[in-house]
């Protein structure tokens, strides 16, 4: 398969790069492209050097798939043009995420509402991600009525910059700010934009992405999403209510029968998940599992994942997977 990876330098774009060599998907021909001062540049994949090229000269090359890390305008600008000319695009960014005609793919919950007309497919934000892994085999036995989540999130989900201001201050340098306060030994409440409602754009992604992603609007989500000097992963604090009653045994065993997720659940051995041990990983971890005993049908849990792997690069490869195994790409007919 022909691969187009735009955004290539980025945090995401490399660990693109690193997923699709480790789960050996197969690239025939690799394309990547990044912004035009990256133009020219050299990245190395499987130990071979590739040259990152314009956007307009890989859509020239007709891959069969790109996907997308290179944030929401690159997207809302270029993702059509790939589309157009037949190339199936798999977007990391929030462009597409909550437009009608696109679907948003977590695969382990929704792959198969898939098809091959489906050209502009998006990658839902990385804190839902890892959220919706966790509560679909729980939804499908329980029904979720309400779910209350906070969120400590890596400074990795900003990006290079974020992970530069962490280590300046840990060492006691000056540099650029990629926030408005420091990060190192402290919490900041924020997480992207506020918006009108008092809520932060973060926090809707997660209220309304779920919703899409679940093809279940009747799901009520409250967020709170705090960002945390952290680098290995996103952890969340999940309170979800059920329509029905639930067995504390049977939700271990269904989430650990579940796609995707590793119950670390051991308190009585200090075991429970971490960022520091989600790293690199592709897995959801979910510990801490126990009965809120403040109101019927609740259950309290952690979930932890790294925001890089399941929350961006492995989600967009296994839909790229999903595809291939499916015969999915390039079968619809050129726009
Ligand atoms: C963060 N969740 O941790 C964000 C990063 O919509 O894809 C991903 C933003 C997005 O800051």
């Amino acid at each position: 398969m022909k691969v187009a990876v735009v955004g290539a330098t980025g945090l995401v774009g490399t660990k693109m790069l690193q997923v699709l060599a480790e789960r050996n998907f197969p690239v025939t021909e690799l394309i990547l492209v990044a912004s035009e001062k990256s133009i020219g540049k050299e990245v190395t994949f499987k130990g071979k050097q590739y040259k990152i090229v314009s956007a307009a000269d890989a859509i020239k090359q007709k891959p069969d798939v790109a996907i997308f890390s290179a944030g929401g305008n690159t997207s809302l600008e270029q993702a059509p043009l790939f589309a157009e000319a037949g190339i199936t695009v798999i977007d990391n960014s929030s462009a597409w995420r909550m437009d009608p005609t696109k679907k948003l793919i977590v695969p382990e919950v929704n792959a198969d509402v898939l098809t091959a007309e489906d050209k502009i497919i998006a990658n839902p934000n990385c804190s839902t991600i890892q959220m919706v892994v966790a509560l679909k085999p729980l939804h499908d036995k329980y029904q979720i009525k309400r779910v209350v989540v906070s969120t400590y999130q890596s400074v990795t989900g900003t990006g290079v910059k974020a992970v530069e201001q962490l280590m300046n201050e840990r060492k006691g340098v000056d540099g650029a700010m990629a926030y408005p306060y420091k990060i190192d030994l402290n919490v900041l409440p924020h997480i992207d934009v506020f918006t009108e409602n008092g809520y932060t754009k973060e926090e809707m992604k997660m209220i309304k992405e779920t919703k899409k992603i679940m093809g279940d609007d009747s799901i009520r989500v409250t967020a709170t999403t705090v960002r945390i000097p952290v680098m290995g992963g996103h952890s969340e604090s999940l309170n979800v209510e059920f329509a029905n009653d639930f067995d504390l045994a049977e939700v271990r065993e269904l989430l650990s029968n579940a796609p995707g997720v590793v119950v670390t659940d051991d308190v009585a051995n200090l075991k429970y998940p971490m960022p520091l041990d989600a790293h690199d990983k592709d897995d959801v971890f979910v510990g801490r599992i126990r009965r809120d005993e403040s109101q019927p049908n609740t259950l309290n849990c952690w979930v932890v994942s790294d925001n890089l792997r399941k929350g961006a690069a492995t989600n967009a490869v296994q839909i790229a997977e999903y595809l291939a195994s499916k015969n999915l790409i390039g079968q619809a007919v050129e726009a």
